[in-house]
């Protein structure tokens, strides 16, 4: 039987990598098979191509249709090398990002033509899609405390695209907003402003029955 894809959304410390890792654990401890993958990354390949577009010190040149593509090959390498074979095999993938990322940073966050990066995506993707998108949602501000508050606890790791102005996440946050109400059976939002808890009690609303229905 085929699995069941979800991928996370939101702009930065929206809560994504903390609401994976717990909804992987509590699909594990329901005796479901789960694969956790991020993009950028998720396979060797992907994971040189994410230090390219984030950390690399000599990354500070790089063009926009570069960064599209690039996000890109990424992504094409860990559809057909993790998780075309996990859906395959019955597993419940669980996706830090996915193409969502794509439209609402390069095509709204950096202005490039919407038509264009679909196109890109849909080389990458072909037929593979998520069958369920979260979208966490936070105001900047949260999201803003949230990266700080981290910041100030990890050694500093330079990171090009949270180098970008506020403009350019607004842009990111309106791209979201319009993804959701163009596919609102795919994509649903999560009001991720309350404790981490409160956040994982309203993902496990909306992933609990089509986990059920659905997965193996
Ligand atoms: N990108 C990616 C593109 O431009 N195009 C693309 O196509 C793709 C795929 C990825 C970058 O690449 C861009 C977007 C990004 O800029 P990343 O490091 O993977 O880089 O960045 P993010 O996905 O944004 O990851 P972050 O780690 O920054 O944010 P998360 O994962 O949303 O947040 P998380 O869980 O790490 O939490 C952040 C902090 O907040 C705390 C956590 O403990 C942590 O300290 N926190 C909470 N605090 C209070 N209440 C809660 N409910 C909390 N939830 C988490």
């Amino acid at each position: 039987m085929k699995g069941l894809f979800i991928s996370f959304e939101g702009t930065e410390g929206s809560g994504k990598t903390t609401q994976v890792a717990l909804l992987a654990e509590s699909l594990r401890d329901w005796g479901r098979r789960v694969r956790v993958v991020r993009e950028p990354g998720g396979t060797p390949i992907g994971e040189e191509i994410r230090h390219t577009l984030k950390h690399s010190q000599q990354n500070q040149a790089m063009a926009w249709e570069t960064e599209l593509l690039l996000m890109n090959a990424s992504r094409a390498q860990l559809v057909r090398e993790v998780i075309r074979p996990a859906l395959a095999a019955g597993e419940i993938v669980l996706c830090d990002r996915f193409a969502d990322s794509t439209i609402a940073y390069q095509g709204y966050g950096r202005g490039l033509d919407l038509e264009i990066v679909r196109q890109v995506i849909q080389i990458a993707v072909g037929d593979t899609k998520p069958d369920l998108t979260l979208l966490l949602d936070v105001p900047p501000g949260v999201s803003r405390e949230r990266l700080r508050s981290r910041q100030a606890t990890l050694p500093f790791l330079r990171d090009r695209i949270e180098e970008a102005d506020a403009a350019f996440f607004e842009r990111v946050a309106r791209g979201y907003r319009a993804i959701a109400a163009a596919e609102p059976q795919r994509v649903r939002v999560i009001d991720a402003t309350g404790s981490v808890e409160q956040v994982r009690a309203a993902i496990w609303r909306e992933v609990a029955p089509l986990v059920a229905l659905k997965a193996t």
